[in-house]
């Protein structure tokens, strides 16, 4: 017997599929831009892209980052499409409002529009594979994959499986994953396969040739070296691809030094369901903590697209889609894919500046061996953010700190300095013995003739958090520099230590020159 809630289920499903993605839809605008990110005056943030060559043009899939600058979370409502017949020339339209998964899908929830994908199935139809949240799951996680169907990229969209999502923490099997990111390819044969996960699990499986229904058994893939999310499975002259956000993190990995963030890495296989053999990285870390790769033939010319934070504004959560070309190694079997260098725009030339931190070597107390969660290159980053991520600084956390640590800073030659300012970051107050909370005390010191020591006539040294600090003091013309650190606590430990930003400014404006790592071995101590 039919419930009321089902009644209304029901009606909500011949809503969402009568009522066109167009509805409420801000108008597609053409635009031009000939560096990255595509989007880049901070209006429209876009993210998680997806390629799809259609009709002779390529368009990108990209959800939208509509996060304030404070908040550290993935606020997006809506997909949008970036179209373009001519990447090299520029020319996109930008259709800001494609859909969101309300409108589509009667029992999701409003809001998490993550990383999607369109593919065109043997029908000639569009199928839209989409993580969103499940409005009524009694999962423990609600995110599951549905799949829309639309005869045209740009919609409208109508749910394809109105029964609900083909994938889910009870779907096709129980599981207890995040079940988002998916990716399908159509092979040649007109076999489809899903694959998706994320926080290191990698799941795979065939679908139906409705594009639809999962068939057989989830495969789970352990062998593509240090998978965290974002798989985009392709294939070319008949090897299977599969590039994914790494996070293997160490000073040595070839991936990235920093935990949170990402490379984008990748492996191949002879079949669609593996086995999967690693094969490197194709894109270092971007600015933005996640990176989430697409990978597209248009037009004879292969193409990586990913986002990063550098547009206006931008941010871990107000990340923007780029896109560079990507060039194969065909004399390797299987063959490779060359790294890609992203291209930026030109950087305006450098005005005179009195903080020459960067053009520093930064190193720590605890290096090499920084933490994996903090990243010693965001001191002299010149980025600050108002609610910083681990990477966004260097750090000392351990679960027993040190009660002193130090930071350096070493030039290729002697620069005149007279003061500086530092921005701690703490989660503890003044005085604790746990986490990271302010220096009780720090002092800045100078490399001279073999010996450290202290510059002469310092102002107060200050260590309130989440503001800069500035201390002046006797002019010193020095390569090496260190901020020394005595950490609070007592006699039954000490807090970590944590700085997002530490500058150190010349007694006259100059124009910066690049550093080497060799720097530092000039301030050995004797
Ligand atoms: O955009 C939300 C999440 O961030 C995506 O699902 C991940 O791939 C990462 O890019």
């Amino acid at each position: 017997m039919p419930s009321l809630q089902n009644k209304f289920l029901a009606l909500c499903t011949c809503l969402a599929t009568l009522v066109p993605a167009a509805s409420a839809k801000a108008p597609a605008r053409a635009l031009h831009a000939e560096r990255n990110p595509i989007l880049s005056d901070g209006e429209y943030y876009s993210a998680d892209p997806a390629p799809l060559v259609a009709d002779g043009r390529l368009y990108i899939l990209a959800g939208r980052d509509e996060a304030p600058e404070d908040v550290n979370d993935f606020i997006m409502k809506e997909w949008q499409l970036l179209e373009t017949a001519d990447v090299a020339g520029g020319n996109w339209t930008h259709h800001p409002s494609l859909l969101r998964p309300e409108q589509v899908f009667a029992w999701a929830a409003p809001g998490r529009a993550y990383a999607s994908q369109i593919v065109r199935g043997s029908d000639k139809r569009y199928y839209l594979y989409a993580p969103v949240e499940e409005r009524d799951s009694s999962n423990k996680d609600p995110f599951a994959i549905g799949v829309a169907v639309a005869d045209s990229p740009l919609g409208p969209w109508r749910d394809a499986h109105p029964q609900g999502p083909i994938v889910s923490q009870s779907l096709p099997e129980p599981n207890h994953i995040q079940n988002i990111d998916p990716t399908v390819l159509l092979d040649d044969d007109g076999r489809a396969y899903l694959y998706w996960g994320t926080f290191g699990q990698l799941r795979g499986i065939e679908l139906d040739r409705d594009m639809v229904t999962p068939k057989g058994k989830t495969v789970t893939v352990s062998t593509l070296d240090g998978f965290f999310e974002a798989p985009w499975l392709f294939k070319r002259n008949g090897v299977y691809y599969l590039a994914y956000a790494g996070n293997k993190a160490g000073p040595d990995s070839e991936c990235t030094p920093a935990l949170y963030h990402a490379c984008v890495a990748y492996g191949t296989a002879p079949s669609p369901m593996g086995p999967w053999t690693y094969r490197g990285v194709v894109l270092a870390p971007v600015s933005s903590t996640t990176s989430h790769p697409g990978i597209v033939q248009f037009k004879g010319q292969w193409y990586l697209v990913y986002h990063t934070a550098d547009a206006k504004g931008g941010g871990h959560f107000r990340r923007s889609v780029a896109i560079d070309r990507l060039e194969w190694d065909d004399s390797a079997s299987p063959a490779r894919m060359l790294p890609v260098t992203p291209t930026r725009p030109p950087t305006p030339p450098q005005a005179a500046t009195r903080n020459v931190a960067p053009a520093a070597w930064a190193s720590a107390s605890n290096s090499p061996d920084v933490p994996v969660q903090y990243w010693i290159r965001a001191l002299n980053d010149g980025i600050v953010r108002k609610s910083p991520l681990p990477p966004d600084m260097w750090g000392s956390w351990t679960p027993h700190n040190p009660p002193r640590q130090w930071i350096q800073y070493s030039w290729d030659r002697p620069v005149a300095i007279d003061a500086t300012r530092i921005m701690f970051w703490a989660d503890q107050p003044a005085g604790a013995n746990v986490g990271v909370a302010p220096p009780k005390a720090w002092h800045l010191e100078y490399f001279d003739e073999g010996s450290w020591r202290p510059v002469r006539d310092a102002s107060a040294y200050a260590s309130r958090p989440g503001r800069f600090e500035q201390t002046t003091f006797a002019p010193v013309t020095t390569r090496c520099v260190r901020a020394v650190f005595d950490a609070s606590g007592d006699d039954k430990g000490h807090a970590a230590i944590a700085v997002q930003e530490w500058e150190v400014l010349a007694v006259e404006p100059q124009r910066l020159l690049t550093v080497s790592s060799s720097a530092a071995r000039h301030c050995d101590a004797h």
